[in-house]
């Protein structure tokens, strides 16, 4: 066996998992793989938790728990009525993209009782996915404000819900004021593809704001 899967301790969920094939890097001390951090982040509900998961080559470490009644009159379940828990930590997950591009993903908790901690969350990223809900546009307000007061590059991504009207990205953009340079787009959050997607357009993003 490699020792690339052999190494994780027991009860432990090993980076590498053994039912998947090995990454050019993972056998070749040489080809040192580009690691970077992504946050994602927006509102209570608004698919961070799903995002991470479908998109995720790893099983996504999640720290889901079960909403009491303290949630209520809190958090606003009206969008999604199926939802009974809630990120209380984090979600975690990785995505190679190209064979040598390791993106490891963290999932803010959307509660903002929980907001206390993305300043942890956040340290070493390279940017941030801000997801938003049409239908509950102002949710994605505070991860806006966050973002764009610590500087971080981030991109708008509307996880579009079933049976919702559909926007255009420059329309979301006019009614968030998002300047022109950050890209907005539509997304589905279940779909791996339509992840990746929008995971490319931060990455591109974020190397044009990085400073030659
Ligand atoms: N129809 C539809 N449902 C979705 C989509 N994305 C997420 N959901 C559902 O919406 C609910 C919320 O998803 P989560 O991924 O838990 O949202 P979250 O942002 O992580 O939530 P918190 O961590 O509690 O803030 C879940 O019931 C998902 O199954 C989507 O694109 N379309
Ligand atoms: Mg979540």
């Amino acid at each position: 066996m490699d020792s690339a899967v052999s190494d994780a301790a027991p009860g432990v969920t090993p980076l590498v998992q053994e039912d998947e094939p090995l990454l050019p890097w993972q056998t070749d001390p040489t080809r040192a793989p580009i690691a970077t951090k992504i946050v994602v982040a927006g509102g209570f509900g608004v698919g961070k938790t799903t995002l991470v998961g479908s998109v995720s080559e790893i099983t996504p470490l999640q720290t889901e728990a079960l909403m009491t009644e303290a949630s209520e009159g809190t958090d606003d379940l009206t969008a999604t009525p199926g939802k009974s828990t809630t990120t209380v930590a984090m979600d975690f997950g990785r995505i190679t993209l190209d064979d040598d591009l390791v993106l490891y993903l963290f999932g803010t908790p959307g509660q903002q009782r929980f907001w206390f901690m993305w300043d942890d969350l956040v340290r070493g990223a390279i940017g941030a996915v801000v997801l938003a809900d049409t239908r509950r546009l102002k949710d994605c307000w505070p991860a806006l404000d966050y973002f764009e007061s610590c500087g971080m590059p981030y991109v708008v991504a509307v996880n579009h819900f079933d049976g919702t009207e559909r926007y255009e990205p420059e329309d979301v953009r006019e009614a968030l004021t998002i300047p022109a340079h950050i890209p907005v787009m539509i997304m589905d959050a279940r779909r791996r593809i339509s992840v990746i997607e929008t995971l490319l357009s931060l990455v591109g993003h974020a190397l044009d704001e990085t400073p030659e």
